[in-house]
């Protein structure tokens, strides 16, 4: 049974998702909703998600929203096929959980703030709030200056190896490089330059930008 993952190909939320999935090997047919028409919050897709946001998915009659969640729950289903994402032992396990959270409540609000007030309001023919915007970069710098030191003592964010933590910034940390543009917050961090290289050239997220293009 194919994984059906409802959302937009170039949304964080679920890239992060279908990033998971590439990892594992797990098949997926995407299901296109579109943000700009907003397809999100329409009743029939409320009835998929009641807060109106991608994404979610579907395989067989098990539902499932919140991105984080579903790959926790990929991960853990497929533990034994494709990469492992969760860690080997109950420390390294806690490591990756850590560093999720903190790219959840620390490092993605700073972004999306960004994201939003430079790039996405203006595409829609609104004036982003700048100083908010500039603020939350200075904030997202300080979070960076946080992974410089903690990726001086391992290779990725939990440890010596990829995980669930890593993958997780890879949507938002692609987009603040791409489309906002502030690819000096990883190349002035030597650390953080190295670990982005690293995660970023993985066949995984190749081929989701593939799709995505
Ligand atoms: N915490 C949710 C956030 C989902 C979310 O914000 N999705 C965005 C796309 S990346 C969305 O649907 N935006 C449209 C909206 O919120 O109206 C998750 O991780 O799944």
């Amino acid at each position: 049974m194919v994984v059906k993952v409802y959302g937009d190909v170039r949304a964080a939320c679920p890239q992060r998702v279908m990033m998971c999935l590439l990892e594992k090997g797990v098949d997926f047919e995407l299901v296109p909703i579109d943000l700009q028409q907003g397809q999100h919050k329409t009743p029939q897709f409320l009835l998929l998600q009641p807060f109106g946001q991608v994404p979610v998915v579907e395989d067989g009659d098990f539902r499932l929203f919140e991105s984080r969640a579903i790959i926790r729950y990929y991960a853990t289903k497929y533990a034994e096929r494709g990469s492992e994402l969760l860690g080997k032992t109950l420390e390294e396990r806690a490591l990756v959980e850590q560093w999720l959270e903190v790219e959840a409540h620390n490092f993605n609000n700073l972004c999306f703030t960004i994201m939003f007030q430079r790039v996405i309001l203006p595409r829609m023919g609104n004036v982003g709030n700048l100083t908010l915007a500039d603020k939350s970069e200075k904030d997202l710098g300080k979070v960076l200056d946080v992974y410089e030191s903690r990726l001086s003592e391992s290779a990725y964010l939990a440890g010596d190896f990829f995980s669930l933590a890593d993958l997780s910034h890879l949507p938002g940390l692609g987009h603040l490089i791409e489309e906002a543009k502030l690819g000096h917050l990883v190349t002035e961090r030597k650390n953080v330059c190295a670990w982005w290289q690293k995660i970023s050239s993985r066949p995984a997220w190749m081929k989701l930008k593939d799709l995505a293009h």
